[in-house]
């Protein structure tokens, strides 16, 4: 760049530019930059190209910021957590917008989805955090999110995809459910040799299509089981029961429930009455050692 012809004020921004620290810095001296060149004709190409840089740099900003928001951090993990892992165009994005009301871009060419997507799924009353990751060979993937994970749904659209995956489930915890996406493209005989193959490695699964939604019941339910959660609801003395249940472990007890609901005042109970699978009948009194079943209705009655 030319210093000739030019102002002591486009001069010093031009010398705050060349030793800006950061993006910020640099933006605010090309902006003034431009503000202070001079306006005839033969500086038009500088301007152009001031211009240009100027552009590039606040584009390249916001995507930075746009990473950020959306890393690890940026996502606040509801208490079940799953994420879709796979290669791309196994049908992620589609199978978000299947089970939640998020829509992630959907797209024929690789690599669409550049940062993580957030979606609800509500399965009677009870909220799964659902995220589209980008795909596993994307440099937009993030192994973190995959691994501090509660469940990982593993989409493919055929079993040989699954050891493309493998290498990005080493230090994952959660609990692991194939979906074996697409299969409204498959023949019967196909789709059986798929299945027999996937049963013969134990693995969890289930055959899906996002286009026709075949399964989406059985794909929201096996979803839901792996969490291993209990719903419990819970009634007040001559109320229906609460139509939003009270997610619990496995294998909690009435006592578990109570401390979660009257915050550590269980011995506040005089009596807990039980019905649903884990009740021998109907408003079975139980103690506060009674191991709960997944769908149970409690009754409190209080001192
Ligand atoms: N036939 C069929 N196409 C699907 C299905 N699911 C997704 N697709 C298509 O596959 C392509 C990639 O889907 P997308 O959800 O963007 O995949 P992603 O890259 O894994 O997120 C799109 O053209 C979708 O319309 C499905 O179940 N059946
Ligand atoms: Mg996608």
């Amino acid at each position: 760049m030319s210093s000739t012809n030019q102002s002591p004020e486009f001069l010093s921004a031009q010398k705050r530019y060349l030793s800006a620290k950061n993006d910020e810095e640099k933006l605010f001296a090309l902006e003034e930059m431009l503000k202070t060149m001079p306006k005839h004709k033969g500086a038009e190409e500088m301007r152009a190209n001031l211009k240009t840089r100027f552009k590039k740099l606040k584009l390249s900003m916001e995507e930075k910021k746009k990473k950020k928001s959306f890393s690890k951090e940026g996502i606040k993990k509801e208490e079940m957590q799953a994420v879709l892992i796979g290669l791309a165009n196994s049908g992620k994005s589609s199978i978000l917008s299947c089970l939640t009301n998020a829509s992630s871009q959907i797209a024929d060419y690789e690599f669409t989805t550049r940062y993580p997507i957030i979606g609800m799924l509500d399965f009677d009353n009870t909220k799964i955090q659902l995220i589209d990751l980008p795909a596993v060979e994307s440099e937009y993937f993030d192994q973190g999110i995959a691994n501090t994970a509660d469940t990982l749904l593993i989409v493919i659209e055929n079993p040989s995809q699954f050891e493309k995956i493998f290498p990005f489930l080493e230090k994952t915890a959660g609990s692991k459910l194939i979906i074996l996406n697409k299969i409204d493209l498959l023949e019967e005989k196909e789709k059986r040799r798929m299945s027999a193959f996937l049963q013969s490695k134990k693995y969890n699964f289930i055959l899906f299509s996002s286009k026709t939604k075949e399964n989406i019941h059985e794909l929201k339910e096996k979803i839901w089981k792996t969490f291993n959660k209990i719903r419990i609801y819970t009634k007040q003395p001559g109320k229906p029961a609460d139509s939003d249940p009270v997610i619990l472990p496995e294998k909690s007890t009435v006592k578990d429930i109570a401390e979660k609901i009257f915050h550590g005042l269980s011995e506040n109970i005089k009596e807990t009455k039980v019905t649903g699978p884990s009740s021998k009948f109907p408003n079975q009194k139980v103690s506060l050692k009674h191991t709960l079943k997944d769908r149970d209705i409690v009754e409190f009655c209080i001192k």
